[in-house]
């Protein structure tokens, strides 16, 4: 079953977290599906393909990359997501989207891909002691409404944070963490892809 969210950004190269690969290290424990809207039924030009490579990324950062056993066909609904310039900071208060099937706390659509509006939080705000108290690293960053309710949550993580800039979505963020779920004053924690666009980079160069 569905357990974590991840990011096509290549016909052959999804990105997700780290922690999601905890359950084993075994490519062929793993299935990305592509294309889909409702969990629990796989509609029309959905695609399901195996694993064939898990990549880690070697320091502390929540943040993996699956290699697929073959490319992905891209369609209007499964096309792969932009990655930021190298090192590029999300400015306060950008508006961005996440989604995913994680939990919803008995709100409307469980089983059903849902999106949220969030506006990004700057790290020296987020790790005010009412916020996050210092546990938010440069390598990530900070996105929720400090009034609460609208959140990522268990389930969502390794899924995507995107932000328009200019004329397209890029994928800034990869969700990762939060103390609880859309509780006041905790903004959800993304890794900041902008800081490992070369570690990827690299990755799929040389695989
Ligand atoms: C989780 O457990 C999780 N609100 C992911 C994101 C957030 C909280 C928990 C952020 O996967």
């Amino acid at each position: 079953g569905h357990f974590c969210g991840g990011t096509l950004i290549s016909p052959e190269w999804v990105l997700t977290a780290k922690h999601c690969l905890e359950k084993s290290s075994s490519p062929s424990s793993y299935k990305v599906i592509l294309g889909a809207h409702e969990e629990y039924h796989l509609g029309e030009g959905v695609q399901e393909i195996d694993v064939s490579k898990l990549f880690k990324e070697p320091s502390e950062a929540d943040i993996a990359l699956l290699k697929l056993s073959s490319p992905a066909i891209i369609t209007d609904k499964v096309i792969p997501a932009c990655l930021p310039t190298p090192n590029y900071v999300v400015a306060d208060r950008t508006a961005c989207y996440i989604t995913g099937w994680g939990e919803t706390k008995g709100t409307y659509g469980a089983g059903l891909l849902k999106e949220a509006r969030l506006p990004v939080i700057e790290n020296k705000v987020c790790n005010r002691y009412e916020y996050l108290g210092g546990k938010v690293s440069p390598n990530e960053l900070c996105a929720g409404h400090l009034a609460g309710g609208i959140d990522s949550c268990q389930g969502d993580s390794g899924g995507p944070l995107v932000c328009f800039e200019k004329d397209k979505y890029i994928l800034q963020g990869v969700t990762s963490w939060g103390l609880g779920c859309a509780l006041p004053n905790k903004p959800g924690v993304y890794v900041r892809v902008s800081r490992f666009v070369t570690w990827i980079e690299e990755i799929m160069r040389r695989n």
